[in-house]
């Protein structure tokens, strides 16, 4: 059998570069699509297409939603508090995943998987344009170890693929992926989303898993205190009907280790609150996931490592 090879893509194969942004924070920035597709749709500019905002319930119109200085794109990826002001954490690796399903009111029939990574190349020195020089980004089952399933594999049409180079806060990466069906991603659940990056020859790798939960798929952030938000990948319901808006809501979750296998370690939920998780709000339903077993591949450990 032939084993199938991640996604490449090829930051030097974008060539719409433009330049946007204030003096104090130029931005340089390419888009690699010649269409607009609800993934690329940005009306505040702040790298967070408006549907992604809808899932971490900042502001469309606003590129900093609490006004702490600090860009809501920052505060998201970094796993922050981009409703409520907070002081700045520090600048890593980081790769989150989002689930957005078909938006009210567009043509756009995908359920789409937003991949955002964000490079702090080495020594904070700016590598500039076009020093991405391969981004690959594969899912990884345990049921298949070593075995890298490009994500494009799910695609039902093209992948976005943006980035934008800042001064000082890294190098900024989205891939969208319209899949084929929400379903299909959920059958080979548990598995971890990979993106490796080679920048000015540095490689950099992150994970984040994707498991499945009894409402559905999910990713687990790190809270402190040991604890982790769990926040459901459901598409974008309805908005005409807010009830089904729990669809995206989060929870914290206190995990107890209960076993370890090749699908990796699993965890018993003793506990789950609705106490402010990173300040998104908290799913009404929270209480109901006490008692749920959760199996992480790589366990936390992975979690904490991005
Ligand atoms: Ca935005
Ligand atoms: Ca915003
Ligand atoms: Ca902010």
């Amino acid at each position: 059998m032939q084993r199938p090879s991640p996604l490449l893509l090829l930051a030097a194969g974008f060539a719409t570069a433009f330049v946007a942004g204030s003096a104090s924070n130029q931005v340089v920035e390419a888009s690699g699509s010649g269409v607009v597709s609800v993934a690329e749709i940005d009306a505040d500019g702040d790298f967070l297409p408006d549907v992604v905002e809808w899932v971490t319930l900042t502001d469309s119109g606003s590129p900093d939603t609490d006004g702490d200085q600090i860009s809501d794109f920052v505060e998201v990826i970094a796993s922050g508090s981009p409703r409520r002001e907070s002081l700045p954490l520090p600048a890593d690796q980081q790769l989150r995943l989002f689930v957005t399903g078909p938006t009210p009111g567009s043509s756009d029939p995908f359920t789409w998987m937003h991949v955002f990574h964000r490079i702090m190349p080495v020594g904070g020195v700016n590598p500039g344009v076009g020093a991405i020089q391969s981004f690959n980004l594969w899912l990884e089952n345990p049921a298949l170890p070593g075995v890298q399933i490009p994500l494009n594999d799910f695609a039902a049409a093209g992948t976005v693929y943006r980035e934008r180079i800042t001064i000082d806060e890294g190098i900024w990466i989205q891939v969208s992926v319209p899949l084929v069906s929400l379903s299909i991603l959920e059958a080979i659940l548990p598995c971890t989303i990979w993106a490796e990056t080679t920048v000015a020859g540095q490689q950099l790798q992150s994970g984040q898993q994707l498991i499945p939960v009894p409402a559905g798929a999910a990713t687990l952030v790190p809270f402190f205190d040991g604890r982790y938000v769990i926040q459901t990948l459901n598409p974008v319901p309805s908005l005409s009907a807010p009830q089904s808006i729990q669809a995206n809501k989060v929870c914290i979750l206190t995990l107890d280790e209960d076993t370890s296998g090749p699908a990796g370690t699993t965890y018993v939920v003793t506990a789950a609150d609705c106490e402010d998780a990173n300040d998104l709000e908290c799913d009404s339903s929270c209480s109901q996931s006490v008692g749920w077993t959760i199996t992480i591949p790589g366990g936390t450990e992975l979690l904490g490592g991005n």
